[in-house]
This record gives structure tokens, sequence and C-alpha cells, in this order.
């Protein structure tokens, strides 16, 4: 997407400053924001209905700006685009410059500020329980996700119940995939479900053995992730009939990076499709479509 609206040049007093005169006295702030979004729309009906109302994105950025202070104008730009992308969901990507022009710095210089990108992911999560009331535990992981600031579940797959994949001997597990929205980037999304994992009695005793709840990244928009602590697209994707049949039922045409192969295509070529049974379908009703009675 490359239309945008932008306003920049918007000037305000704040209070934002890790020195206490900062706190106190105040200084001028800077801010420009640029929100990627859809144009052809109101382009082609004339209709502000179809578009973002500049004037409302100035008053929410006058009221983070105007509003408590933060010691960094890092958090002032966070804060803005977490707003924005809140407020505005056709809004895919949002960009925000924040300019101290006179901080409390000897020396000659222009300005100082942070700039930073901001966008709204589409995540695919899988989520696995062998261990005690297992779609108890589901349900509370999806509760609790949906719950967290910065995610929103947006589809769930029926679920499967599976046999064990792996070396370790264990019961049944059952298995879905979720298609969750967020605001947060693939590490804080991480460190978000791991909490989650945690609350929910999780212990990293075995390395694939039985758990309460296991939640996994499975992709990230379209991103190849590879860092020590996360590996996306997860690299058993392909490999695994218990992620591949949700997945194919909430999303089979999307394209897995890396193999280029689509979902359906990766489930309907799996050689081991066996052990994936149905044993609750999402019927649309009820919280997530599921656990009703
Ligand atoms: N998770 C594992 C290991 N084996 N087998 C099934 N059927 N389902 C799982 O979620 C699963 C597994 C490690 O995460
Ligand atoms: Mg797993
Ligand atoms: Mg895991």
């Amino acid at each position: 997407m490359v239309d945008k609206i932008a306003v920049t040049g918007m000037r305000f007093y704040g209070y934002h400053g890790a020195l206490p005169e900062e706190k106190k006295i105040g200084q001028r702030f800077f801010v420009d924001v640029w929100l990627s979004v859809d144009l052809y729309g109101a382009g082609t009906s004339d209709s502000l209905s179809q578009t973002i109302n500049y004037a409302k994105i100035y008053g929410l950025v006058r009221d983070v700006v105007e509003g408590p202070s933060f010691k960094l104008i890092e958090a002032v730009a966070e804060k803005v685009a977490k707003v924005l992308l809140n407020a505005f969901p056709r809004a895919e990507v949002c960009h925000v410059r924040v300019v101290k022009p006179d901080p409390p710095i000897a020396g000659h210089y222009d300005s100082v500020s942070v700039e930073i990108e901001r966008r709204r992911s589409s995540v695919y999560i899988g989520l696995g329980s062998n261990v005690g009331d297992r779609a108890l535990f589901l349900k509370r992981a999806l509760e609790k996700m949906d719950a967290a600031a910065n995610i929103t579940v947006v589809r769930c797959s029926s679920i499967y119940e599976t046999d064990p994949y792996g070396p370790v001997q264990q019961d049944d597990f059952l298995n879905m995939a979720v298609l969750v929205e967020t605001l947060l980037p693939p590490m804080a999304l991480l460190m978000e479900i791991q909490q989650i994992e945690a609350e929910l009695q999780r212990k990293r005793e075995i390395h694939w053995g039985p758990r309460t709840i296991d939640l996994d990244i499975l992709l990230y928009n379209q991103d190849a992730i590879d860092m020590e602590k996360l590996s996306v697209p997860h690299p058993e994707i392909a490999r695994r009939a218990f992620v591949l049949r949700p997945l194919f039922e909430i999303a089979p045409h999307l394209v897995v990076p890396g193999v280029n192969r689509s979902v359906t295509d990766l489930w309907q070529n799996l050689d081991q499709k066996g052990g994936v049974r149905l044993w609750k379908a999402n019927n649309g009703e009820g919280e997530f479509g599921l656990f009703v009675n």
C-alpha cells in the first residue's frame, strides 16, 4: 500500500522528558504522522466515510502529546502509533516522528527526534494441550490472548484431537489454529504468549513433552524471522498434520514463505495425514465459535 494520509508539522506544548525541569517547565514538541491507507475508494467516491478524517488524527495526537508526561520521546511516539492504529482500522501502517526543537542540551544543533513505524500484523498461532482439561486450557489461552492489549483473535479453527507427534510417549493432544491481529512486533508477541503459557501452568520440563498449553507463532505476516528464540514460519509447519489440518481450515490459500507453497498444497501432499480427528467443530456460535456447552 503506497497511499498515505499525513499530518505534519503539528506543534504542541508538553511535559515529556527525563529531566525534572522538563516535567516542570515543559517545552515544545513537533509531531509528524503518516498513515498508510487505501485511498482509492475515497478518491473515486469523494466520500469522507471511505477515508480517515485528518481532523481526528490531529485531535488524537494532541491528546497524547498534551497528555500525561513520558520520560522518553520514544514512548510518546509509541503511544501515538498505538492510539492511531487502534482508532483507524483502515490504517495498515503508522509512521510517527516526534521532535524536540529545544531540548535541554547545551550546544548547537537543529533538534532531536525519533521516528518509528508500526503496523497491524496478521499472525497465525498454533495451540496445543495434552494435560488436564485440555479444552479449558485452549479456551483460557484464547481468552487471555484476546484480552491482551494489542492482540485481537480474528478467526478460530475447529478443535482437533491428534496423536502425539515426535519421540515422546504421551497422551493425545487437542490442537487448533487461530488468526490474530496484533500491533506487537514479533519478539513482543512471543513474550506475551509465553506469559500466557506461564499463567496457564505451563512447565518447561521435557522438550516436546506433555503440556497444559503450547502457543506457537506459525506465521507472522509473510515475514521470515530467524532469531535465537524465534523462527518464523515455524520450521516444522510443513511436516505436521496437527498444524496443517487446522490451518487448512482457516487459511487454505495462505502461502508459507520460504517453502512458497500454499497451506492447501502442503496439507494435500503431506505423507502422514493420519492421527488427526475432528474433536469439536467451529460452528460460529458462542465464544470464538467454540466452547458452547
Ligand atoms: N506438540 C509438540 C510435540 N508433539 N503432537 C501433537 N499431536 N500436537 C502437538 O501440539 C504437539 C505434538 C511440541 O510442541
Ligand atoms: Mg509446539
Ligand atoms: Mg512452543
